[in-house]
């Protein structure tokens, strides 16, 4: 079980490091047509200080600060759909999440960490 943990560990990894470079790539468009983009709204991916993404919590390590979170696809991150344990940003966030909750948070991938930026309840 630990293994396989690892693996997709590894895996999800692997997949975000492929598509932070389409991201960037991305980005840097966006900048570029930013008057345009602010009119026609709904085509674009909204931006990452509002998105947050469905999830239900599955475990909470308050020693570690980790939550456990099953989730669908993040496309800010670009993760596929999985269940996996992230970094709450801080105590706090790590000792009010509840196992079983449904909520909405948002990822980020800080250096290589993914890290649980925003964390409330459904
Ligand atoms: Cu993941």
């Amino acid at each position: 079980m630990n293994k396989l943990m690892v693996l997709s560990t590894a895996a999800c990894l692997a997949f975000g490091l492929w598509t932070s470079a389409n991201a960037a790539g991305d980005m840097q468009t966006n900048k570029g047509t930013n008057t345009e983009g602010n009119r026609n709204s709904t085509k674009s991916v909204a931006p990452a200080d509002i998105a947050l993404a469905d999830g239900v919590v599955r475990k909470v390590d308050r020693q570690a600060g980790m939550v456990t979170i099953q989730h669908g696809e993040l496309k800010i991150v670009g993760m596929p759909p999985m269940t996996m344990a992230y970094k709450a940003k801080d105590a706090a966030m790590a000792n009010r999440a509840k196992e079983g909750e449904k909520i909405r948070f948002r990822l980020e991938n800080v250096n290589g960490t993914y890290i649980i930026t925003k964390l409330e309840k459904q």
